[in-house]
């Protein structure tokens, strides 16, 4: 399996407690990451339908766009999330994992640091703010811990 080539860096740059994943992937895989990031605990994700080229300039062949105009756009979807330093590994080989036919226009992920996060129901900020908590599974596992 391609797994994410992390073992190579020391660390992130700039370092930071949170980050945002902003993975651009095909339209058909979203509903395939999303549960695989529901599996693994992830809660909280984003997703815009975008339109973009990469290397390609929009041709599905290698090196096959020098030029390109606004029909070369492809759809793709952004997905958002926010997460601790220590989950970003496991979500980035998660993406790959869910995402990845080995053709061109699989996309691409970035890692970008997050100063803070803030729940806006209540003001927290920082972990307080970051955890998912009051969700449905969150009751549930209470519900769990009374019985
Ligand atoms: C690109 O423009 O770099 C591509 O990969 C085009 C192919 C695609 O996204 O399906």
């Amino acid at each position: 399996a391609v797994r994410a080539q992390s073992a190579a860096h020391p660390g992130y740059s700039p370092e930071s407690e949170f980050y945002k994943i902003e993975a651009i992937i095909r339209p058909w895989r979203v509903s395939h990451v999303s549960s695989g990031l529901l599996e693994m605990g992830i809660r909280g994700v984003t997703v815009s339908d975008v339109r973009g080229f990469g290397a390609q300039g929009g041709s599905t062949e290698r090196h096959g766009g020098s030029e390109f105009s606004e029909d070369t756009f492809i759809a793709k979807v952004k997905i958002e999330i926010v997460i601790c330093k220590e989950q970003v590994e496991a979500v980035i080989d998660k993406i790959i994992e869910k995402a990845r036919t080995g053709e061109i226009g699989d996309g691409k992920i970035f890692l970008i640091p997050v100063s803070d996060v803030v729940r806006i129901r209540t003001g927290e900020r920082g972990k307080e703010a970051e955890r998912m908590t009051g969700g449905l599974s969150d009751r549930l596992s209470s519900v769990v811990s009374i019985l």
